[in-house]
């Protein structure tokens, strides 16, 4: 495979873009490559400077849910260009992307858009410690909440990369209020709320967690999280930034059939252009500014062209089968990965949510972080190396997950089950 182009384009963006990324994993440093610099998607595939083609497994990390420029979400973004890019001032297009989330999602009856999922996550604990009068935040070992200050404790996602457990820059007095435990362990948060349930603000998780691997939530730890904040009078958030839309129309809570009191949403809501949201029941939303007391703002939320690329994506997300289509595509490729390990004598586990993927070089489940910090990272970068001389795009961390596109055709699918086998032989 040439990189030469890439290669070049590195060197001179280390000059001048720190790590010459502006997002860490990008940098593929745990798969210990230089990254390549993208020109241009199609449908399922992306195109690098050097003229490669990969079917791709990323989709912008999430949102490209319909494939790379949709032709009904690019006439969208079209049609509005010619109006103007930006207002700074309400427009009819925020209520319709409102509406369509919505009518979609139960427990959201407002929303606010933002930029982005950090800001929807941030925000929302913010709003929670306004509600509530109280500072304490408990969250999971290897969820990743986006950058803001209060989450970057045992995060996954880029952090994870780094094998550090948070960041300098952020002070103890911030992260003193956030209690982060084992994934999917009941009983730890069981032991806290007993202990301090009184002060914790909110329980904020990753229904399906995305960003070490993905893992499942186990039976009923959803829903005893919904317990357990109910009976002590905390706020349950949902971090849907990578779900919403995703494992299923109605998101995660849709599946696992447990209402969040606030739900962060990102990524396909703009569907590929920075957009973010956090929505709620009216009670809690009503203290954010101007109507409440909890601030919040910014000039590029509810961006026209934003608004415009994520009501085109949601209204195609309507149509009837389109989720059941979706899902059956993503575990046609699991069972196809499945059996590729089997035939390559490895041992690999693989989980699906809806259109979501998780594989990891393992024999045993994977239930939290430290299952999955414990999988054969050398086997990883392995076979990520050799997917991607074969054309197939994954992300460049173990700490990720797998996302399947609506353009993914059964072509696509058994080259990509072909790619795996031959990958793993190759181990
Ligand atoms: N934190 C993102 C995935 N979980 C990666 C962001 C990016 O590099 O674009």
């Amino acid at each position: 495979m040439k990189q030469e182009k890439s290669n070049l384009l590195y060197k001179e963006a280390i000059e001048r873009i720190p790590g010459g990324v502006n997002s860490p994993v990008r940098a593929c440093k745990s798969v210990n490559r230089n990254p390549l610099f993208i020109k241009k998607a199609d449908g399922a595939y992306l195109f690098d400077e050097d003229g490669n083609r990969f079917i791709d497994y990323i989709g912008s990390w999430g949102p490209m849910i319909l494939g790379h420029r949709d032709p009904d979400v690019i006439s969208a973004i079209t049609s509005v260009l010619e109006k103007g890019t930006s207002f700074g001032a309400p427009t009819n297009l925020e209520i319709k992307l409102a509406n369509l989330i919505i009518d979609v999602i139960d427990s959201v009856e407002m929303v606010r858009m933002v930029n982005s999922g950090t800001e929807a996550a941030m925000s929302a604990v913010r709003l929670a410690r306004g509600y509530t009068g109280r500072d304490i935040i408990i969250k999971f070992d290897g969820c990743y909440h986006g950058h803001a200050d209060t989450f970057l404790v045992e995060a996954g996602s880029g952090v994870a990369t780094l094998s550090i457990p948070g960041s300098p820059g952020v002070p103890k007095s911030v992260i003193e209020h956030t209690i982060s435990v084992p994934y999917n362990d009941i009983d730890a948060v069981r032991k806290i709320m007993k202990e301090k349930g009184s002060m914790v603000a909110a329980i904020i998780v990753e229904p399906v967690a995305g960003n070490m691997g993905m893992v499942l939530p186990e039976k009923d730890f959803l829903v005893k999280l919904k317990e357990l904040t109910l009976a002590n009078g905390s706020v349950l958030i949902f971090d849907e930034v990578m779900t919403g839309f995703r494992v299923a129309h109605g998101g995660a809570q849709s599946v696992y059939g447990v209402d969040p009191d606030i739900t962060c949403l990102g990524k396909i809501i703009g569907g590929g252009l920075p957009v973010g949201a956090y929505g709620g029941k009216k009670e809690i939303m009503r203290y954010i500014a101007p109507e409440g007391p909890v601030y919040q703002a910014g000039t590029l939320s509810g961006n026209p062209v934003a608004m415009a690329a994520g009501i085109a994506t949601l209204t195609k997300l309507g149509e009837p089968g389109f989720y059941d289509a979706l899902s059956e595509k993503a575990n046609y490729l699991a069972k196809g990965l499945k059996l590729a390990a089997k035939n390559a004598g490895v041992n690999v586990k693989v989980y699906t949510a809806g259109s979501m993927l998780g594989l990891f070089f393992t024999d045993k489940e994977v239930k939290n972080f430290d299952d999955a910090k414990k999988c054969n990272s050398d086997m990883f970068v392995k076979y990520y190396t050799n997917m991607l001389e074969r054309g197939i795009y994954l992300a460049p961390s173990a700490f990720e997950a797998l996302f399947v596109s609506s353009v993914h055709g059964k072509e696509l699918l058994d080259k990509t089950i072909e790619a795996a086998e031959e990958s793993m032989k190759e181990i």
